[in-house]
Order: structure tokens, then C-alpha cells, then sequence
């Protein structure tokens, strides 16, 4: 199959091609069979707008929902190929931070998969989200440039012009097309300025804030403690939302939609806020081709749904009435009519659009002028309902409903774990591929101990990949007989990576004193923290300190390892997830909207240790008491001590002589010698005066159920049982449920 393309595009054979040419035959391959397969003719489409999409690396990703993976892989080994290779040769493009990004992106997947009309809309950052280095114990940040001559962005002739206060831009549209699992194809739009100039970026990722012209689309904002370029965001936010709205309009005139039935050519899914200025936009577009006021709003309320992904207030975008003034001038006086009309509907200034200090809320203007909001977890949207957007559940409780994140197997178990995935379709038949819920077949296995030997067989391959992996690209040496205990999400302080790191310590003073654990331990971490994020960056100090420290102190080292990896990306997580033995989910109840980690972790046979946070809440539920790790404060708990605000860390500290101790040794000698006295004194500082999200009330229940978890792993026929009911029990988190619930509810296509 491939031999041909070669022939045709080089001129010569396999064996003949460099890995470059191999990897470029394999793109117009992927292209060609993808193209087609393209969706249309449907009447009614999908557009999912977001600032993000972390699609991750996309060559094998490709040839198994094109079904031609493991042919291209034998012809390659035939003519003396390996397409490892070529998987390794492949950039990544980082266009999203975590989560939310990674969330669109298996949403694209199975959009596809189901044959679903679909498309993505984003921004097409040339350096993407920064690349992390380590240099003396601290995260430096470098450009990601990802985007190649022969790569799988398509450019597109249609060009965009978007009016910016001042000045006029001309964009660009390029595609990347976007497989299903034995399906259809669609497409991801990314928006790029014709006139941006990545000569721009000097060292790092610093660049001149203010050329708008060409720098609009160098970078992915690192998240909102970025507060350099908020400006600049908001620029960002307009030129997708402008160059999507012109792309969705005239998308439907040439599907024969007159505009006053848009709602019926299109649905649109703002996920987040950073997308909610379509809203105005739309209604802007649509008054300039005809249609009056009223019309124009209720079209694009019927044809704009909202996804909310947090419930940390400071993340909830607020832009000042004066940066829309400067960015879209003409979109200032639709956002005050809109505002207008709340005000006069409602006397809550709650509810305002437009705020006392002038502001302009985004998801208040998206839960006012959509027709859906959802939050990403069960637990997360009673919340929202609760107490977070209680006063627009009031309103309007008919558009609140609840969509649970899922992940797309073909990436987070065909893909990255190929021994599991086999073994399954030996075990239980292909089923699950296409139906995700046939996973709970394994539950007959159960008392199966050819299936648990297997498992663990499996789990044990894996670890001695990861092992290869990171000795090979990072330099790490990891103890294969040890327990993976595994933390990989970005760096946040509600995400709690510090009370990780306290326990770290906690135990190498115990084994310093002479009490060893039963089996080694290896506690691995992967996480960037926003530039600007000050403690983040502590906190990743203080674990690079004490992988520093720990390994080279001889009585520890056999027993404990701290390992934190470089630059955690997609591509890093494919390898880790299949390794894990415990996955870490320890947020502070109430603050993780879902999580989808968690997800991935489960289906590939690690077993949960978590607080009830997200969708941990459903895994519980799922898998049941013996088969997941739950310690500290529940929601309740948490919401009602904010509301009392009456949280001290320090009385804990000095109740605990455990927990004084190892928050102690953040500044004993040892540490100091290694890391910097600065930071660890301001870690160690926030801990005590602040620990906002509340690590210490949790710290023992926390140590508890760790020892607990590490003392069943022992046991190593109850374990593979605990992993074959996670496995079991995962079909309920396949984005294609989530999609298909979306399709129900919201979109209707
Ligand atoms: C906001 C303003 C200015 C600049 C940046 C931002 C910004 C950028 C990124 C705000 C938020 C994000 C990312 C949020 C995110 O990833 N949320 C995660 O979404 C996942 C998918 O729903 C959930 O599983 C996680 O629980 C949630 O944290």
C-alpha cells in the first residue's frame, strides 16, 4: 500500500526512503483515505469552538481508525522499517494546557466515530504551549514549534478578514482532518493571522506583547495566573470566535439555511468562556444581514450551548468593558443591549452581564444567551446548581444538565496500551472496540487466574517500557519491582501535588530511621506550571529537590524514588498511563470539575486513590469500596469550612508532630543545601499562613490510605482483581457516551 506512494512521490522503494520520506508518504496516505471518508451532506452541523484542542501526536492515531495500522506496520517491517520510528520522528503539537484541551480533542475523535457532522474551531499557535525544561531543581520554559512544510495541517483557500479596533487583519484557515474509529471523517479549522512572524520570540517565550498584527497567534496562554497579555487573550478570543462565526455562517447559506432557521444548520458548543464571544459576534453578523434584534438573539440562543469546566472563581473570565472597546469595538454596544435586557428582566445584580466595576462576565452572558449549560461531572454540576450558578439555576433550571467527560479508547487503550488491548479481544471478543460498555464482560474473569497472571503480566511489560523510555530520553533509572505510583495532571495547588510531596518526605524520614516498606516505592510526577505561577513553581522546586536528594542518599534510595518527568505532554502520558499501578487523584473535594486522567488510569488497570472530588465520585460508584482508594473531607465538609472561613493550617500543623515535621524538612539543612532557600521558605510560608486548599486537614487520612493501598498491593492475585474490575468497569467513561449524550440533549444533529 505504501510502496506505491513512495514510488510515485520519490521515485524509489521502502527500503530506499529516509525516515522523513516514510513519515511524508504515510501523511498524503492518511490524507488520501481520510478525505475519503469526509461527512456530508447532513444538514444540521456541530461546531465545537475552543481556545484548545491537544491533539497530540497523530500518526498512529490515524492508521487504527483508518483500520490500516497493523498492515502499514508489517509492510514497513518487511522492507526493514519500524514505524516506532516514525511515531518517535512525529512533533507534538501542544495547542491546549491540560484537561479542557485534551477534552476537545478526544471529543473530535468520537464525533467522528459515531458519524456525527462535526467540526472543530480553534487557533492555530505556532509555538503552542511552552516545552519544559529542568535546570538546577526549576522549570524553564522554552518555544514548542511544532508545525512542519510536509506536515497534516491542509491549507485552505478561504481567507478571513477580522475588524479589530483601529486596525483589520487578513487570517488564514488551515485544516486538519479528523478521523473516526471505522467511521467518517471531519475536520479541525484552525485560524491563523497571514501576517504573524515568529522571528517575534528573542530566548524563551518572551516576545513584544503589543504587535497584535504579528503575534496573535504565536502562543497558547499558559492559563489564567498569566496575568502579562491579558490584553492579548482577549485579541486572541476574537479573532477565532469572528473567523468562526464567518465560517459557520457561510457554511450554512451554502447548505441552503436562509440565517432565520440557523438553529437548524448549526449547533455550537462554547467550551468554557473563552470561546463566549460568538455570542455577540453572531448576532452582530446576522443584524448586518438583515435580521432585526430580537431575531437575531433568539437564533443564536437557540444555536449556542455553554460548557462550564470550573468552579474556581478566579478562573471565570471577566474582561473589562474597555479591552472589548479596544479588541471589538463593534461588539461593545451588542454586549450592553444584552445587558440591558437582563437588567430589565431581573433586579439581581448577580445576574448582570455587565458588572458594578465594568466588567463583562463571560458565562453569565452564556447562560443567559444559550440554550444549555453543562457542567463535566455529576458531582461538579449538582455545584454548579447548588451554590456556584445558583442564582441562573433559578432562572432558567431547564438548561442545566450534566455531561460526564469521557476519553476516547482508541487513543487511551488501543493506541498507547497495545498488550491490554489484545489480551481483552483474546479474552472477550473485538466487541469493546465499537461498544465500550462490552468491557464488563472481563467481570467473568474475575476468579480466572490465567486472566489475573495476565494482567499483571502485562502491567510488569509495561513498567519495563516506561523504564526503557525514560532511561532512554530523560535519563531516569526507575526500580521495575517497585509500586508506580503515579501523579501526572498540570500543576495546581488545588490539584494538591504538594500533599504528594509531603508524604515523599514523610516516608524517606521513616526509612531514614530505619523503617522499611515492604517493596520499594516510586512516587513519579508530570506537571508544568503556568510561567507565572509562583507557588506552582515552589512546588515543582520542592519535588525536584527531593528527587535530588533521595537519590543520592544511599539508606533511601532502594527503598523510595521520586522521579518527576520532563515536559509532560500527550505523548509522555502514553507512555505512563499503561505503567501505573496507583493513580493519583487527590484534589480538594469540590475543586476538580471532573478530571479525565483518572479515566485513562482506570481503564489501563490502575486502581484510584482519591478524594470523592469529579468524576472520582462516579469511578467509586462504578468499581465500589474494595476496588478504589477514597480518603479525606468530603464537599460538604469543604464548602461549608470556606463559607465559615475559618480555616487555620497552622493549628493542624501544630496538632500533628508527623505532619510538623515533614512540612519542617521543607527548610531542614539537607533541603536547603540542594534547592533554594527563597523558595522553599515561600512554600514553606504558604503552607502554614495559607494552605488554601486545605492540605494539612487531609494529610493523615491521606497517608493512611496510601499505606493501606501499598500493603493490598502485596496481596498480588486480590490486586489484578482490583485492576480487571477498573478495566471492567471503565466502558461508562468512553467519550463516545459523553458525545452521544451531547447529541441527545444539547445538539440534536
Ligand atoms: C482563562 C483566562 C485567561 C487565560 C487562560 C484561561 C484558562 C485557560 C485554560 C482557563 C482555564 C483553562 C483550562 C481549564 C481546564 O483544563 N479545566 C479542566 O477541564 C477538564 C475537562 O472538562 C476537567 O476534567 C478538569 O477537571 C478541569 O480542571
Amino acid at each position: 500500500m505504501l510502496e506505491e506512494i513512495v514510488l510515485t512521490m520519490y521515485g524509489k522503494g521502502l527500503e530506499q526512503c529516509s525516515t522523513d520520506e516514510l513519515y511524508g508518504a504515510l501523511i498524503a496516505l492518511v490524507q488520501k483515505r481520510a478525505g475519503e471518508r469526509e461527512i456530508t451532506g447532513k444538514k444540521k452541523k456541530l461546531y465545537y469552538i475552543s481556545a484548545e484542542f491537544l491533539i497530540g501526536k497523530l500518526l498512529s492515531n490515524n492508521l487504527i481508525n483508518l483500520g490500516i495500522y497493523d498492515e502499514i506496520k508489517d509492510e514497513l517491517a518487511k522492507a526493514g522499517k519500524s514505524l516506532a520510528r516514525l511515531e518517535e520522528r512525529e512533533p507534538e503539537p501542544s495547542l491546549g494546557n491540560g484537561g479542557l484541551g485534551r477534552l476537545a480533542a478526544c471529543f473530535l475523535d468520537s464525533i467522528a466515530t459515531l458519524g456525527l457532522a462535526g467540526d472543530g474551531i480553534g487557533l492555530n499557535y505556532h509555538f503552542g504551549l511552552f516545552q519544559q525544561k529542568f535546570k538546577r531543581c526549576r522549570q524553564k520554559e522554552e518555544k514548542n514549534p511544532w508545525i512542519e512544510k510536509a506536515g497534516w495541517l491542509i491549507p485552505e483557500k478561504q481567507k478571513f478578514s477580522v475588524a479589530f479596533g483601529g486596525f483589520t487583519v487578513q487570517a488564514a484557515m488551515y485544516d486538519i482532518l479528523v478521523t473516526g474509529y471505522e467511521n467518517g471523517t471531519n475536520r479541525l479549522h484552525l485560524f491563523d493571522l497571514d501576517s504573524v512572524e515568529e522571528s517575534l520570540v528573542k530566548k524563551g517565550i518572551d516576545f513584544d506583547k503589543t504587535r497584535i498584527r504579528e503575534n496573535l497567534t504565536l502562543f497558547l496562554y499558559p492559563d489564567d495566573s498569566d496575568e502579562e497579555g491579558r490584553l492579548l487573550r482577549v485579541y486572541q478570543q476574537y479573532f477565532m470566535v469572528s473567523c468562526g462565526a464567518q465560517l459557520i455562517v457561510a457554511e450554512a447559506l451554502e447548505r441552503g439555511s436562509s440565517l432565520h432557521d440557523l438553529a437548524e444548520y448549526a449547533a455550537i458548543q462554547i467550551n468554557d468562556t473563552h470561546p463566549s464571544m460568538v455570542i455577540p459576534e453572531l448576532i452582530r453578523i446576522l443584524m448586518e444581514k438583515g435580521i432585526e434584534w430580537d431575531e437575531a438573539v433568539q437564533i443564536v440562543t437557540d444555536t449556542c450551548a455553554y460548557t462550564n469546566h470550573t468552579i474556581l472563581a478566579e478562573a471565570l473570565e471577566k474582561w473589562p468593558v474597555s479591552f472589548i472597546e479596544t479588541v471589538a469595538p463593534a461588539l461593545v454596544p451588542i454586549i450592553r443591549r444584552l445587558d440591558e435586557e437582563i437588567r430589565k428582566k431581573y433586579r439581581n445584580p448577580a445576574v448582570a452581564i455587565i458588572d458594578e466595576e465594568n466588567r463583562v462576565h463571560m458565562a453569565r452572558m452564556d447562560m443567559h444567551y444559550g440554550h444549555s449549560v453543562n457542567g463535566v461531572a455529576y458531582l461538579h454540576t449538582e455545584i454548579l446548581k447548588n451554590s456556584e450558578l445558583h442564582d441562573f439555576y433559578e432562572l432558567y433550571p431547564e438548561k442545566f444538565n450534566n455531561k460526564t467527560n469521557g476519553i476516547t479508547f482508541r487513543r487511551w487503550l488501543l493506541h498507547c496500551n497495545h498488550p491490554l488491548a489484545e489480551f481483552l479481544e483474546e479474552t472477550i471478543g473485538p466487541d469493546f472496540k465499537k461498544d465500550a460498555d462490552a468491557l464488563e464482560k472481563l467481570l467473568d474473569y474475575k476468579e480466572d487466574d490465567r486472566v489475573l497472571e495476565r494482567l499483571q503480566a502485562i502491567k510488569r511489560e509495561n513498567k519495563h517500557q516506561l523504564a526503557l523510555y525514560l532511561r532512554e530520553s530523560q535519563g531516569i533509572d526507575l526500580m521495575e519491582d517497585s509500586i508506580f505510583d503515579i501523579q501526572i495532571k498540570r500543576l495546581h495547588e488545588y490539584k494538591r501535588q504538594q500533599l504528594n510531596a509531603l508524604y515523599a518526605i514523610h516516608k524517606y524520614l521513616e526509612i531514614k530511621r530505619g523503617k522499611k516498606p515492604a517493596r520499594p516505592i516510586t512516587l513519579i510526577f508530570g506537571a508544568k506550571a503556568a510561567p507565572a505561577y509562583i507557588i506552582a513553581k515552589d512546588i515543582i522546586h520542592l519535588i525536584l529537590c527531593l528527587q535530588k536528594l533521595i537519590r543520592k542518599d544511599k539508606d533511601v534510595r532502594p527503598y523510595l524514588r521520586v522521579v518527576m518527568v520532563e515536559n509532560y505532554n500527550v505523548t509522555n502520558a502514553e507512555k505512563l498511563i499503561p505503567a501505573c499501578d496507583i493513580s493519583e487523584q487527590i484534589s480538594l473535594a469540590s475543586k476538580e470539575a471532573s478530571g479525565t486522567g483518572n479515566m485513562k488510569f482506570m481503564l489501563n488497570g490502575a486502581v484510584t486513590l482519591g478524594t470523592e472530588d469529579g468524576a472520582n465520585v462516579e469511578i467509586h460508584e462504578l468499581v465500589g469500596d474494595d476496588n478504589i482508594y477514597v480518603f479525606g473531607e468530603d464537599s460538604d465538609t469543604v464548602i461549608a469550612r470556606y463559607e465559615r472561613g475559618d480555616y487555620c493550617s497552622r493549628d493542624y500543623y501544630e496538632k500533628n508532630p508527623e505532619l510538623k515535621e515533614a512540612v519542617d524538612f521543607i527548610l531542614s539543612k539537607k533541603m536547603v543545601k540542594i534547592g533554594d532557600k527563597k523558595q522553599l521558605q515561600r512554600l514553606y510560608d504558604e503552607l502554614l499562613n495559607k494552605d488554601w486548599f486545605m492540605t494539612f486537614p487531609d494529610y493523615p487520612a491521606y497517608v493512611e490510605a496510601k499505606e493501606r493501598a501499598y500493603a493490598d498491593y502485596e496481596d498480588k492475585r486480590a490486586w489484578a482483581q482490583k485492576m480487571l474490575v477498573n478495566i471492567a468497569k471503565a466502558g461508562f467513561f468512553s467519550s463516545d457516551r459523553t458525545i452521544a449524550q451531547y447529541n441527545e440533549d444539547i445538539w440534536h444533529l
